[in-house]
């Protein structure tokens, strides 16, 4: 079975608002969550680079929203994709509702922004049960369009110890755990991009393991 891959990805622009934006041209998956969440890393992890998104040094300073264009590929076919990294939320020090915490220019790029196929929130796996990201989870659900899908990915899964893990996905059924540590998760994350915006990729990846189960259990049979 083949597994999608991002063979390119590159920068494009920083943008202010929607007005200074890309044009909607072209499928795009937003990635947002809290400051120190490892959203960059995960757009590194997931472009396998090590510095296309930059950590940055004053972290919540940066209210920018950044574009970068890929290209997968999955079984000899060519996708291109276009990720959109949103300025992290959640940083003021005292608890103010949403809209003051996110620009309302962010707010406005999330809620009006027709290219946006699929929302990737990311929530540190330590504090699955931060009110910031349920508050975000909630607002999102208000808007979200039948063609867009929102997607929760926990990250820093390799602090948590195995108890905790099955905790975590019991409470979030759906939910994809993650580390940018030790790489893992990353497939069904790209599972989830390709199979949202093109339709490819989850029924293969099914066909594949009920194949696997059969061979072991012709296997047990046999043994
Ligand atoms: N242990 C662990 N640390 C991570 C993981 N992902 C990110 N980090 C660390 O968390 C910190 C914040 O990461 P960064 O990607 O800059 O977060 P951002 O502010 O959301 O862009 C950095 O010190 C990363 O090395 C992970 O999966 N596991
Ligand atoms: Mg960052």
């Amino acid at each position: 079975m083949s597994i999608p891959r991002v063979v390119e990805a590159k920068f494009i622009k920083s943008a202010q608002s929607i007005a200074d934006s890309l044009p909607e041209d072209m499928s795009e998956v937003v990635f947002l969550g809290r400051s120190n969440v490892g959203k960059s890393s995960t757009l590194n992890s997931l472009t396998q680079r090590k510095n296309l998104a930059k950590s940055s040094a004053t972290p919540g300073k940066t209210q920018l929203i950044n574009f970068f264009e890929t290209r997968y590929l999955y079984n000899e076919q060519s996708y291109p994709v276009r990720f959109v990294d949103l300025p992290g939320f959640g940083y003021a020090k005292v608890s103010k509702s949403l809209k003051e915490v996110w620009q309302k220019n962010l707010v406005e790029f999330i809620k009006h922004r027709v290219s946006i196929r699929l929302f990737i929130h990311l929530r540190d796996a330590r504090h699955p049960h931060a009110k910031i990201d349920d508050d975000v989870e909630a607002y999102i659900s208000e808007f979200i369009r039948p063609d867009q899908k929102y997607l929760t990915v926990f990250t820093k899964i390799d602090k948590l110890n195995q108890k905790e893990r099955g905790k975590l996905k019991r409470d979030f059924p759906g939910s994809i755990v993650l580390s940018n540590l030790k790489k893992n998760g990353l497939d069904r994350v790209h599972q989830e991009i390709l199979y949202t915006i093109f339709e490819v990729g989850k029924e293969e990846e099914k066909s594949a393991a009920e194949k696997k189960s059969t061979i072991e259990k012709e296997k047990g049979a046999e043994g």
